[in-house]
């Protein structure tokens, strides 16, 4: 099943009937009533997965298809999905604002995580909530975060963090009221064919470094361990890149990079997500962004949820206290830091967190 967006590329659109739609409503119906309610109780988390078994089985084969194989985009987009009869409450613009009680739309969220492998999250972005408002907030306009209303510059989600997701989620509540907030992703796999040699060469190079984004608290000093923008095999590799936040250590990677951002621009493509749809991006293999829109604060601006998925929760296990899903915040771990990062657990489970955090 596909769709056809601008560029009149495609990618790949699920999308559920109404009795499909129904459902899978009255499997999230039941699971709001679990542990509580409580999203980031571990007890909800483990009652989302095995709601996810009663879900409807073309939901689950398409969710299926995608773990195995993103695609030419990386992009998965689910459409049809219930929100819940239940009225909307205005869109939240308060900084960080994050969604700690299970509703409709949150637990399709969650459920669709669980499909895809662990939901997760990180202690130093907002507050280490499952589940997280996008939203724009007031006074923030120009942040190059999810807070924010300019234009997002492409980025793979939490690049400087070796445990970044391997999915991101975002699930519409509400579209912007102009229409104009487009979800931009473009894969390596359509920007490949338009990277010369020498720019392929340059981003398979360690010659990369990349900040974590202001959410994330650095300690003095730490210096970010040297990386590839391309790397996997060769005919068909993974991408890991910010451009914002990442910076070339020599000339020849700081043209890359330069071309790399034409080449976004040229090949990406814009999603117009309306309530009721939620994309997966497959963030190994593909970058996203957005493009700007109008926030007006008056309870109907754009709305989205957003989780993020490691499909291998055990590889993170060190980070993760009492076996839960929030990382802390200081796992950027020994392959993405040196000389400065935490030397024991104690002490990585100790660091303290940003109160500011900002989601990115
Ligand atoms: O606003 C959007 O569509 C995407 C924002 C984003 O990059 C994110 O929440 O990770
Ligand atoms: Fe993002």
């Amino acid at each position: 099943m596909s769709v056809l967006l601008d560029l009149h590329e495609e990618i790949t659109v699920v999308t559920l009937g109404t009795e499909e739609s129904d459902a899978l409503a009255g499997v999230a119906r039941r699971l709001c009533t679990r542990a509580d309610g409580r999203v980031d109780n571990v007890g909800w988390v483990a009652a989302a997965g095995e709601a996810w078994e009663e879900t409807p089985p073309m939901l689950r084969q398409a969710v299926r298809t995608f773990r195995r194989d993103s695609g030419r985009h990386g992009t998965l987009l689910l459409r049809g999905l219930p929100l819940g009869s239940d009225p909307l409450p205005p869109t939240p613009n308060a900084d960080n604002s994050v969604q700690r009680t299970a509703t409709c739309p949150a637990a399709v969220l969650m459920m669709v995580a669980s499909g895809l492998g662990d939901p997760v999250a990180f202690m130093a972005e907002k507050s280490g909530a499952l589940v997280q408002d996008v939203v724009p907030v007031p006074d923030k306009e120009t942040s190059q975060s999810n807070a924010g209303s300019v234009p997002l510059m492409f980025h793979t989600e939490n690049a400087f963090h070796a445990h970044r997701p391997d999915y991101v989620l975002l699930n519409c509540l509400r579209a912007d009221q102009d229409g104009s907030a487009g979800l931009r992703v473009v894969s390596v796999r359509a920007l490949l064919p338009y990277l010369d040699d020498r720019t392929r060469e340059a981003l398979w190079a360690e010659e990369f470094v990349t900040e974590p984004p202001p959410s994330f608290a650095t300690r003095a000093g730490a210096e970010g361990v040297p990386h590839a923008v391309l790397h996997g095999h060769e005919d068909d590799p993974e991408i890991r890149v910010d451009l914002v936040a990442t910076r070339p250590m020599t000339r020849r990677a700081g043209s890359a990079l330069a071309r790399l951002r034409d080449c976004c621009e040229a090949v990406s493509l814009s999603v117009y997500l309306s309530p009721g749809d939620l994309v997966v991006v497959d963030n190994r293999s593909a970058l996203h962004g957005r493009s700007a829109f109008r926030a007006r604060y008056d309870g109907y601006d754009r709305w989205l949820q957003r989780t993020f998925v490691l499909a291998d929760l055990r590889r993170s296990r060190r980070y993760r206290s009492q076996d839960g899903h929030v990382l802390n915040s200081w796992d950027v771990a020994e392959s993405s830091w040196r000389s400065t990062a935490p030397t024991s657990t104690r002490d990585i489970f100790t660091t303290s967190r940003s109160p500011e955090a900002e989601g990115w």
